[in-house]
């Protein structure tokens, strides 16, 4: 009879933000101008777009998100209520360094993050930190045209070596990159690289310079090895990860084009930066994919060397849904979601249209374990959604039924032999969506009184959710 496993003692049961979806106060404690302030608020049909003129009021609820800066010790509190291990939250660089270029750090912007460590520390809640979290600088961005640029690996090793050495004794868990394959996608050259393209009519849609975003990424991805070599200079325990957006994708039918074509696109979208950052080359698929469209990338031997003697040590993955494929037109991009593809017969879908597969997720735990055989982090998961709130009160058995049947599949993967060793399920909090720049898309186990104005009391309730996680942490996902 088949043995169910349980999660492993110490698994670390947690939740995800980042600083620009979250902290609000944009324009306090000498903080500068990131990327993520300059894209206006969007909805699902017409979407965030790019405007540098600061004069618009456009960019609300983002440049308040859940005031966190302010509410940070009750967040952390209710975080600890739930019983989190862990707390996986990104750094705004330009709370750091306003504009990126400066000889010293800020040190308003350091005494926030100080505050942060020191009440995880005192719920003995992990921290796992992002240090760029879908934002840089503005300045560099305008002054480099982002990461295009190889002298923004140079900024941001500044950044880096600040952060590791002022926090070596407080995390032992860093990410340097969010999602560091979304750049490969042509959704996202603004939002992650900071490339200005000259038309930014959409959400990261303006026109669109393939050899440009994918040097910027091989600078990210040098940059990513830096941070793991400096790191662990500093403090040996230190250890990296590797981070994916997984979209996991299937072929629509079993006819061998639609397979093929979905392996291409899994090892295109899916596999190669992570092959890099773990297996520390360029992988050949991605080498013939540079040749077959005329990319170009400048890489040198010194590059070569710094990604094969810097590997990071884990893999972490954000898990929303998955998406078919077929090589028929007419049948591919009938999912209407941002990511593209075909809708799977077989599955619900979100409001956003994001479908909803829990068994894709041990299928995904399983595929990401096999290729690089180092721990798993599910880092960010979960289901966004319209919440109703009435005198404080808020049923969400939708999210209830996504996350358990989520965790279910995660257990399955551990009875597999996957060594998952974190769970963080996105926006823990109510926070600020990054593909529609609404608030109303929410996440969180925990309600923020804010509209999609900026406006509301920004008061903080549990919903039924939050009861429902404590007691999964409570009985480390027994009862479930
Ligand atoms: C990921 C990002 C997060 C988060 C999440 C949910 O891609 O890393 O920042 O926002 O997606 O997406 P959305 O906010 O669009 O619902």
């Amino acid at each position: 009879m088949k043995k169910t496993t349980k999660f492993p003692d110490g698994f670390y049961w947690g939740g995800a933000t980042a600083a620009n979806q979250v902290e609000g106060a944009w324009e306090v404690g000498g903080k500068g101008i990131s990327v993520s302030d300059v894209i206006t608020v969007g909805t699902h049909q017409n979407p965030r777009r790019v405007s540098l003129d600061m004069s618009e009021q456009l960019y609300y609820p983002s440049h308040k998100a859940s005031e966190h800066y302010d509410h940070y010790k009750e967040d952390i509190a209710l975080f600890a209520e739930m019983g989190f291990k862990m707390y996986r939250f990104s750094i705004s660089w330009v709370r750091i360094f306003p504009n990126g270029d400066e000889e010293k750090p800020n040190e308003e912007g350091l005494l926030f993050y100080d505050k942060i460590f020191e009440e995880l520390k005192k719920y003995n809640i992990e921290p796992l930190v992002t240090i760029s979290h879908n934002e840089l600088p503005l300045h560099l961005a305008k002054k480099f045209n982002g990461w295009a640029s190889r002298k923004m690996i140079d900024c941001f090793m500044k950044l880096c070596n600040v952060l590791f050495e002022r926090y070596k004794d407080y995390v032992t868990y860093w990410i340097p990159f969010n999602e560091i394959n979304n750049l490969s996608l042509p959704i996202s050259g603004f939002v992650q690289g900071g490339i200005i393209a000259d038309d930014m009519k959409t959400f990261g849609g303006g026109t669109d310079n393939a050899q440009l975003r994918f040097q910027a990424l091989h600078h990210v991805l040098v940059a990513g090895a830096k941070a793991v070599q400096l790191g662990k200079s500093i403090n040996p325990n230190f250890q990296f990860g590797s981070m994916t957006c997984h979209i996991t994708l299937y072929p629509l039918t079993c006819k061998p084009e639609d397979i093929v074509l979905t392996q291409q696109e899994d090892l295109l979208r899916n596999c190669f930066c992570s092959d890099v950052q773990l297996k520390g080359e360029y992988p050949y698929f991605q080498e013939k994919y540079y040749q077959d469209n005329g990319i170009i990338i400048d890489i040198t031997e010194e590059d070569k060397k710094l990604l094969k003697e810097n590997l990071h040590d884990f893999y972490a993955f954000s898990y929303y849904m998955s998406v078919c494929r077929s090589s028929d037109p007419d049948a591919d991009q009938t999912s209407g979601n941002i990511m593209g593809g075909a809708r799977n017969p077989y599955l619900e879908e979100s409001e956003w249209d994001w479908q909803i597969d829990p068994v894709g997720l041990r299928y995904t735990l399983n595929k990401v374990y096999d290729r690089y055989r180092v721990p798993v982090m599910i880092t960010e998961n979960g289901l966004g959604a319209t919440d109703k709130f009435e005198n404080g009160i808020i049923h969400d058995p939708y999210r209830i039924d996504y996350l358990r049947t989520h965790i279910e599949q995660m257990k399955e993967a551990i009875n597999d032999g996957v060594e998952l060793i974190a769970y963080t399920p996105w926006g823990c909090i109510d926070l600020v969506s990054v593909s529609t720049g609404e608030m109303k898309k929410r996440y969180g186990f925990i309600y923020v009184d804010a509209d999609d104005n900026g406006e509301g009391t920004f008061n903080r309730y549990r919903k039924d959710s939050f009861n429902w996680y404590k007691k999964v942490i409570q009985s480390n996902g027994e009862d479930l």
